[in-house]
């Protein structure tokens, strides 16, 4: 009905000037009459310029004295030619009615207020607002300085509404052609196919979204980190048992039972099954002694080794604890170099900020061989980081209970333009290896850092509740490409 209304103006006259006075003459709905414009404009039948325009339209209580008079001349004509008390009109009045029309009708000089009567100060009154308000709800054209006092008085509000002019495109026709968008059997069948046009393909229509799984931007990372290990001749370590005893991730690694990370307020301990059950018994009485007294050229820590402690199963709070089970059973295999390296989820009792949660993928990587050193160590960071795209890397020295020397890494981001943390690293100390049965010269280098970091940089996600967890908005993982590491 639009269309041919539309179609059939053009064929008689140039243009259509504005849509909206068009539908409203026709009595067809505006939207309609866009969607069919924007259509025949999709198909050139019609050229169309979009045209922006502004008009006042009443407001709800501009409505209402459009109907029933300004509230000032509403109270002017309740004042008897004689006068009125104060309380009579009021009664007389809706209040909020009164409240406005009698402060208006004062500034008009219109009515007096007396001390016992209020009275008419003119004979009669013309309600210009009545009228300005009724011409604009008739589309006319008003005198700005009016508009704008009625504006004040909020009984009339600008409207902006988009329309169209229209004119004849270069494919235009009175009716618009059918065009076949598929040949059917029963075109060829029927030969009608010879008098059919057929649609043009649209070859940059955007093809229907497949639907299917998506990997979460943290596994695209992972599986980014993985090629790189396995590229540098690295063995992933086993991590799946988020449940260890704190022996393996504490004491093997020689942290003191009473360090300040080994209570609850840092790890999760386990109530059910609150101990573990088996523990390599021999390699357990060489720990306490490393712990309680040294040996192999340490002091140790001098304090008294309690086995239940080192009994109480908890939350890994680092896949260092899958590095250390690992370390030993080389040592019980008999020792060969090895390149280690893990990647999964380790769990501290931090409180929650926008970048840390309760838990995190923490990557590790080791290589243990004889007679590595730092230098060794400053190597492989270079090689790995390298492939990370950060060749710019700086050392600060640190401290781990597992560790020494100890360095913190950072790195130079070309993206972010500064220094950024990359990690953390050490020599496993030989209180932690020589327990296990290693050879003496063997040294193991290691080094660690998060998978959430990496990844909120390369994806330009600022807060980690956007990355994982319940919150997350799943776009975010179906729309993100694949991000190449190195590529900044
Ligand atoms: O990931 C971290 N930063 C990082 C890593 C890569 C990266 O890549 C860019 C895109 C290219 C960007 C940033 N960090 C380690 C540094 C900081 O974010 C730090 O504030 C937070 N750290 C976590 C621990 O928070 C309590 C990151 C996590 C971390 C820290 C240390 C280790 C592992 C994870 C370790 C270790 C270690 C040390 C010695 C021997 C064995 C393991």
């Amino acid at each position: 009905m639009a269309e041919e209304a539309v179609l059939g103006f053009l064929e008689k006259n140039e243009e259509i000037s504005d849509s909206s006075q068009f539908a409203s003459e026709r009595g067809i709905d505006h939207q309609e009459l866009t969607n069919v414009i924007k259509s025949l404009y999709g198909f050139r039948l019609v050229d169309a310029q979009d045209i922006k325009r502004e008009r006042w339209v009443l407001t709800e209580e501009g409505r209402a004295y459009a109907a029933a008079g300004s509230p000032e001349v509403q109270v002017f004509l309740a004042i008897p030619p004689d006068g009125i008390s104060l309380e009579e009109l009021q009664k007389k009045m809706d209040p909020s009615i009164f409240k406005i029309g009698r402060s208006q009708a004062i500034k008009n000089q219109w009515v007096e207020m007396g001390k016992q009567l209020v009275m008419r100060k003119v004979q009669d009154v013309e309600d210009k607002v009545k009228d300005f308000l009724i011409r604009v709800e008739g589309g006319e054209v008003i005198d700005p300085k009016e508009a704008d006092a009625l504006k004040r008085r909020k009984l009339i509000a600008p409207q902006t509404w988009k329309g169209y002019s229209v004119r004849k495109g270069p494919n235009y026709a009175p009716k618009r052609k059918k065009y076949a968008t598929d040949l059917t059997r029963d075109n060829l069948q029927r030969g009608d196919w010879k008098d059919l046009e057929f649609k043009e393909y649209n070859f940059s229509a955007k093809g229907q979204p497949i639907e299917g799984g998506h990997l979460h931007p943290l596994l695209k990372v992972r599986q980014q980190f993985k090629m790189i290990f396995l590229q540098m001749g690295f063995e992933e370590m086993p991590t799946n048992n988020f449940v260890e005893s704190s022996f393996w991730n504490f004491d093997a690694l020689f942290q003191p039972q009473q360090h300040p990370a080994r209570d609850s307020h840092d790890t999760f301990f386990l109530q059910v099954p609150s101990t573990t059950k088996t523990l390599p018994e021999d390699y357990v009485e060489r720990v306490k002694r490393v712990h309680e007294s040294g040996g192999y050229g340490s002091r140790g820590y001098d304090y008294v080794w309690k086995r239940e402690e080192a009994n109480k199963n908890l939350l890994r709070t680092h896949t260092t604890a899958v590095s250390s089970r690992m370390l030993y059973l080389l040592a019980q295999e008999g020792f060969a170099p090895k390149r280690y390296f893990s990647i999964d989820r380790v769990f501290r009792n931090e409180a929650v900020d926008r970048t840390h949660l309760a838990e995190f993928h923490q990557i590790e990587g080791l290589v243990c061989d004889r007679g590595l050193t730092l230098g060794d160590l400053i190597g492989v960071f270079n090689d790995f980081f390298g492939r990370l795209g950060m060749s710019k890397l700086k050392f600060k020295p640190a401290y781990n209970p597992y560790t020494e020397p100890s360095m913190e890494i950072f790195g130079y981001h070309e993206g972010l333009n500064k220094w950024v943390e990359i990690g953390n690293s050490g020599m496993f100390r030989p209180e932690m290896l020589l327990p296990m049965g290693l050879p003496e010269d063997v040294r193991v280098i290691a080094w660690g850092l998060s998978l959430e970091r990496p990844t909120m940089i390369l994806y330009g996600i600022d807060n980690i509740r956007d990355l994982f967890g319940h919150k997350v908005d799943l776009s975010l993982i179906k729309k993100n490409p694949i991000c190449r590491i190195g590529i900044e």
